[in-house]
């Protein structure tokens, strides 16, 4: 039996959820369970929150999981990415007060930071030299500019209502991410098998979208 990790509510569920549906795997799913079987494929399914899926599947408590690239390398974990799902498409993205001026990533030296993307960023940074003041923080990053605790932040965005709205402008993207399916990396033939067929149904329930 496969055991996949997927987020529990959030904006990858929905998404994960019906591409396991679309599969023709079938399971009943209630709000208050934390795992459930499938009736017609051998696979458990977890609920978890998104930033401890890439760990599980690491150590090997869940043999597959879904979720966004970002959470992903974040983790540390790069090297678990299977393939592309192709849903919950965004970016990580470097902004500053619509108001500052701004020409080129230069201008973050010695600049005061706020992101929940520490690991990302400060790669992204110490690959052009720039030497910045990161504040990590896990949450309403947008807001740190006009509460005075940083100069600039490190954000996912997807319409870029939420920078428009927090007198925000975007200037450089750090990283493009969509959701992708992870697998730890010492499964037993019987479930690199399994993994196998699960990809299969996948890959085709992706060109019939299309
Ligand atoms: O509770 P749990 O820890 O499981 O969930 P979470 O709150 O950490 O994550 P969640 O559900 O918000 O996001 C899950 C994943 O969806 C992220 O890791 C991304 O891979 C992906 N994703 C896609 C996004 C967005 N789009 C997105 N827009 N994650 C977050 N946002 C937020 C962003 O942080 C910002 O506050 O939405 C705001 C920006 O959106 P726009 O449309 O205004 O630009
Ligand atoms: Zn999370």
């Amino acid at each position: 039996m496969l055991r996949l990790a997927i987020q529990k509510s959030g904006r990858l569920s929905e998404d994960s959820l019906n591409l396991i549906r679309e599969c023709g795997i079938s399971f009943l799913s209630a709000s208050y369970k934390l795992k459930t079987e499938a009736t017609n494929f051998p696979l458990e399914i977890l609920y978890l929150r998104d930033d401890d899926i890439p760990g599980y599947v690491q150590d090997g408590v869940a043999d597959l999981g879904i979720v966004g690239q970002n959470v992903l390398v974040e983790a540390g974990f790069p090297a678990l990415e299977v393939e592309g799902l192709g849903f919950s498409k965004c970016r990580l993205s470097l902004a500053v007060p619509r108001a500052a001026s701004y020409d080129s990533v230069q201008d973050l030296q010695g600049v005061n930071i706020a992101t929940s993307y520490p690991q990302i960023l400060g790669a992204y940074l110490t690959e052009r030299g720039v030497k910045a003041n990161l504040h990590t923080i896990s949450g309403s990053v947008e807001i740190a500019p006009s509460i005075g605790l940083a100069e600039a932040i490190c954000d996912i965005v997807s319409s870029g209502s939420t920078l428009l709205g927090n007198g925000l402008r975007e200037v450089e993207t750090v990283f493009r991410s969509e959701a992708v399916l992870i697998a730890n990396q010492n499964l037993s033939a019987e479930k690199k098998e399994l993994l196998e067929q699960l990809q299969f149904r996948m890959q085709a329930v992706r060109r019939a979208r299309r």
